[in-house]
């Protein structure tokens, strides 16, 4: 066959079109922000060497079987970017490796799929369908190189990713190291490069604990002792000895929703009263500290005070560990411990988890009835469930401690019109309008569940915790959430709204007050612990008691943002917590605590990767 060599050739032709359009949906889809002109270069150069880079392995093919690679390749590449984009838009977040595995998880996609596919996602195919078209001209189109063409061909496209991996190192050192955020990481060397060091991850987070030896554990204890501050508190110890403990894992709730209202009506009635009463201590600044684990993720920080991991749920990943977690330290302090959720139990892989670290009973959807009338979205209603879960609430020994993890107020946040008992909001996000009346639902749902309680007589010798598990408004929603707030959103804004409520409910107790220290999700267990009267000593974790005088000063985030007493950093900017503002890099004010920050999240890592615990004795 003769080959037209006037021509450009099909591979030159699809890497354009399609770097250019990955360049498109990076800047305009999936929205990356950009901080200035380099991100912005990187940003455009990027998609376009990419793409040369695998289109140009064409070159070394037969014409025909170039044009059936062209065509395909662009296939693959175009679903693989497609795929995140719908993942993005629902947890503003990417893929990894362990986030598939989590298959059932795709069940929170396929139920929202409708609103996270966008008609302008049909521009997609428009390279698709130029080059199907095009590569049907094999004559014309393919190339027809000599060796040493073909090498040169080949050296071009791994020049130009040097050339990427470069400018990407200087724009952001350490890229690679600390890569909490993977954002960073497909800003700079894009999303297939992404992928590809994903993979690369999971293949080495494998082989850490084959090669975890006792002495890492050692370092870590070393560390917790001086530096997590203390795990004991003085005044509270005990407040709460042999008490029953009910802890609610409330779906989705952030911190927005409390004493907000849609015209006129309170979107949370019940919460907002529970909250300024003399029995109730309320923490304001409560953070929750999930990543792509999400509930799952909650569930993990609060039972042992660890973070959870970088790339998907550790629930998932790590189930087989050893823990020392809370159930099992109740479970020794003569405690029945149970779970009770609505959902498919080997969802977040929870069956396994929860043998592994102790719960005596999983009451999951097997547990309940579910009819047309009394579920919708996600599953069983809230009222329900709680309803519901009484009689085997009454069966279990006393003292028990019992987590209930709620539903109804789940992304789409789907309500049947007949049950909602207050406008939605009215802005450009139908998520977030619709927001607001399934959490007025789940309020009213946890006003039925006080009242059970009361009736049954388990009240009286019980404490309830209150906890939000997440964020429920990803930054997607941003323009419409910084409409309601009556601000713009920043990142100081943002993670401000990462805290969620927290609540402990003590019936006869008179002295609750409002506390405003900076507390999260990793203090869960020590505080707990220690109300209940129960001391352990040898406890690992990263969290400290949230009455202690002594606390250890941050929260941090998994992706290495925190909150202080003083600032809030996150996406490289230090802002004074009290005022919001941005502080002088020059002043550094945030790099003391960044530094441990980073320290602690990558020993949590070490822990859960090297399965360190297996080698220390907590007794
Ligand atoms: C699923 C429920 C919701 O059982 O806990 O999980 P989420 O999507 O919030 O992680
Ligand atoms: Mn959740």
């Amino acid at each position: 066959m003769q080959l037209d060599k006037s021509r450009v050739p099909l591979f030159v032709i699809a890497s354009f079109l399609f770097g250019l359009k990955t360049y498109f949906i990076y800047r305009f889809m999936f929205g990356l922000t950009m901080e200035n002109l380099m991100q912005e270069f990187i940003l455009f150069v990027n998609p376009l060497a990419s793409a040369y880079l695998v289109f140009a392995i064409s070159v070394w093919l037969k014409p025909k079987n170039q044009m059936r690679f062209l065509r395909w390749t662009i296939i693959v590449g175009t679903t693989i970017i497609y795929l995140n984009l719908i993942f993005y838009r629902n947890f503003t977040d990417f893929i990894t490796i362990p986030v598939l595995f989590q298959g059932n998880n795709a069940a929170d996609l396929t139920s929202s799929l409708l609103t996270l596919i966008h008609l302008e996602d049909v521009l997609l195919l428009v390279d698709i369908f130029i080059v199907w078209i095009l590569s049907r001209r094999t004559a014309q189109m393919a190339t027809n190189f000599n060796k040493h063409s073909k090498i040169a061909a080949t050296a071009v496209a791994f020049l130009l990713l040097a050339g990427n991996v470069v400018l990407a190192e200087i724009e952001r050192p350490m890229l690679f190291v600390r890569a909490f955020d993977r954002e960073y990481l497909v800003k700079n060397i894009g999303i297939y490069n992404y992928h590809i060091y994903d993979a690369t991850m999971q293949t080495k987070t494998k082989a850490q604990r084959i090669l975890a030896d006792e002495s890492e554990i050692s370092e870590i204890e070393r560390y917790m002792k001086q530096e997590t501050g203390s795990k004991q508190s003085t005044g509270m110890f005990g407040v709460a000895e042999d008490k029953n403990v009910i802890f609610v894992s409330i779906e989705s709730f952030q911190n927005y929703l409390l004493d907000s209202d849609i015209n006129g009506t309170e979107t949370t009635p019940f919460l907002n009263d529970l909250k300024e009463r003399d029995d109730t201590i309320w923490f304001e600044n409560f953070y929750h500290q999930t990543a792509q684990g999400k509930t799952s993720d909650s569930e993990f920080i609060v039972e042992n005070s660890l973070y959870p991991l970088d790339r998907g749920s550790v629930y998932f990943t790590h189930a087989q560990n050893d823990y020392h977690s809370l159930p099992e330290i109740l479970n020794n302090n003569n405690y029945e411990t149970s779970v009770f959720h609505a959902n498919n139990k080997s969802f977040w892989n929870r069956d396994v988890m929860y043998d592994n670290i102790g719960y005596d009973e999983f009451y999951a959807d097997d547990s309940y009835e579910e009819t047309p009338e009394n579920s919708f979205g996600w599953g069983l209603e809230d009222k329900e469930f709680f309803k519901q879960s009484m009689p085997y609430l009454e069966e279990q020994d006393q003292p028990f401690y019992s987590k209930f993890i709620t539903l109804t107020h789940h992304f789409p946040f789907e309500l049947p019109e007949e049950k909602a008992n207050i406008d939605q909001y009215d802005s450009g996000s139908q998520t977030l309008n619709a927001s607001f009346q399934t959490a007025r639902y789940t309020d009213e749902a946890l006003e039925v569940f006080f009242e059970e309680l009361k009736k049954s007589g388990i009240y009286d010798d019980s404490i309830i915790i209150l906890m939000g598990d997440h964020y429920g408004i990803s930054e997607f929603h941003n323009k419409a959430m910084g409409e309601f707030m009556g601000t713009e959103i920043d990142g100081y804004e943002h993670m401000q709204l990462q805290r969620v409520p927290f609540m402990i409910h003590i019936p006869g107790y008179q002295e609750a007050e409002k506390h405003e220290e900076v507390v999260g999700q990793i203090d869960v267990k020590p505080t707990l612990l220690n109300l209940l009267g129960i001391e352990d000593k040898n406890d690992l974790t990263f969290g400290s008691d949230m009455f202690s005088e002594d606390r250890k000063g941050f929260i941090a985030m998994r992706d290495g943002s925190f909150v202080s007493d003083h600032y809030i950093y996150t996406d490289s900017i230090c802002y004074d917590r009290e005022t919001g503002e941005e502080i002088d890099p020059e002043k550094e004010a945030c790099a003391p605590i960044r530094e441990t920050v980073d320290r602690e999240l990558q020993y949590s890592n070490d822990i859960i990767y090297g399965d360190l615990f297996r080698f220390y004795d907590f007794n």
